[in-house]
């Protein structure tokens, strides 16, 4: 078989990457491990910067969100006795909107459906070929068992954490940073209204706490846990009422109200680039190349900006021969990584309850002065709401 390009991965960096290059004329395979049901269901992140947003308005993806997805203007900063609202709006003229990653997955997958892209869910033995050419191909065994092998003007990996495409960089010709966090989130979405207007994102020396939402009936909450958590030591009243002491039940009169859980899950935190995102006729967008703890709520917007630079460097190099966007590509996308890399680590380790009783006053110093003074809470505001694609 043969295209023009080949995405591995039908998250959202893949599926993006095929409607973009679709709209320029571009034909694109993808291929994915899992089944689309499983891709469409997967809970996830569930906060688009203005970016983002302005982005799948432009290209025609902007409609069900803008009908059904939330406008927040700002967060609630808390800590014990305290709670601060940050409204970005004021502070740099920008929003985010509430829209769950499964609601722009299904988005996606409804536009690729009306433009006939061809995309191979289920496969296994995912391979990627000759990427030091400028004809590689990718092979693969299909849903029923086929052998397939397409070939491309070039490979884009949008795999995730786990694919294949960032282990086809030679080692030799890459360079990784990474940092495991010592403690992860336990996640839980309820059926019941959320308990607040906007996110709360609270510091407690139990550990943290995030009141986030996916509708006006359906509420997502995180709890900070150690690593190895065993979800069976946390039944539901356990999380509720954990929830409730991070969170503030009774501060100032505020209710947290518990409802049924349908949803629980244990995160591990990590922080993770590798540079350079192309090698050769390979390219690597979203969580392939990079991956972030979510406190900052970056990876999902990381995966979007990505492909938005992405597709028109693939389409000057495949139409024009003109390989400029294509050759600095790497380099603009690792300015806003390392912007959103940084972003994450600083939000993560302010509000994350350490051992050590110095970092637990630091962090409260540093949270005071973020929420209740201007420049602090404009840095916070700017980085949240979300910097220019080409940052
Ligand atoms: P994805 O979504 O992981 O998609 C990669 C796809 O590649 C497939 N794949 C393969 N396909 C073919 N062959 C192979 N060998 C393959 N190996 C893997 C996978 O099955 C998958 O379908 O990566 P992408 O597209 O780069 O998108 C990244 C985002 O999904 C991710 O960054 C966000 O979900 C991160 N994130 C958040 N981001 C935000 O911007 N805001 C948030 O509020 C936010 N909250 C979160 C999050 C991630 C979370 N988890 C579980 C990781 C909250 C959570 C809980
Ligand atoms: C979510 O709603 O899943 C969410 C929101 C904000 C974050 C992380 C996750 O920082």
């Amino acid at each position: 078989m043969r295209t023009e390009v080949v995405i591995i991965g039908a998250g959202p960096a893949g599926l993006l990457l095929s409607h973009l290059l679709g709209r320029e004329g571009i034909e694109s395979v993808v291929v994915e491990t899992r089944s689309r049901s499983h891709v469409e269901s997967r809970v996830r992140a569930g906060i688009l910067e203005s970016s983002t947003v302005e982005l799948l308005d432009a290209v025609g993806l902007g409609g069900r969100l803008r009908r059904e997805g939330d406008e927040h203007r700002g967060i609630h900063l808390q800590w014990p006795g305290e709670r601060h609202r940050l409204d970005f709006v004021d502070l740099v003229g920008r929003s985010v909107w509430v829209y769950g990653q499964t609601e722009l997955q299904k988005d996606l997958g409804r536009a690729r459906d009306v433009a006939g892209q061809q995309i191979h869910y289920e496969v296994t033995g995912t391979e990627v070929h000759d990427i030091d050419g400028d004809r590689p191909s990718v092979t693969f065994l299909d849903s029923d068992g086929t052998e397939v092998r397409v070939e491309a003007r070039a490979v884009v990996g949008c795999d995730g954490s786990f694919g294949p495409s960032r282990a086809a960089v030679p080692e030799k010709a890459k360079q990784t940073w990474g940092r495991a966090y010592p403690y992860a989130w336990l996640g839980v979405l309820a059926d019941v209204p959320p308990s607040t207007d906007e996110l709360i994102y609270a510091w407690h020396p139990h550990g943290f706490a995030l009141h986030s939402m996916r509708s006006a009936h359906v509420s997502r909450l995180y709890l900070q846990v150690p690593p190895d958590t065993d979800l069976a030591d946390w039944p539901n009243d356990r999380i509720w009422d954990e929830l409730a002491a991070r969170l503030g039940h009774g501060q100032d009169g505020w209710q947290l109200t518990p409802g049924p859980i349908t949803e629980k899950s244990v995160l591990p935190m990590r922080s993770f680039v590798m540079e350079p995102m192309r090698h050769g006729s390979l390219f690597l967008a979203g969580d392939a190349a990079h991956i972030v703890p979510p406190t900052g709520a970056k990876g999902l917007n990381l995966a979007v900006a990505d492909a938005a630079l992405l597709a028109p460097a693939l389409t000057a190099l495949l139409r024009e021969n003109d390989s400029r966007l294509a050759d600095a590509y790497s380099a603009t996308a690792l300015r806003r990584v390392w912007r959103c890399t940084h972003f994450s680590w600083w939000m993560t380790t302010m509000l994350h309850a350490s051992t050590d009783p110095f970092d637990a006053r630091l962090q409260q110093s540093q949270l005071r002065w973020v929420a209740t003074g201007q420049a602090g809470a404009t840095g916070l505001a700017e980085n949240y709401a979300g910097l220019p694609i080409g940052f």
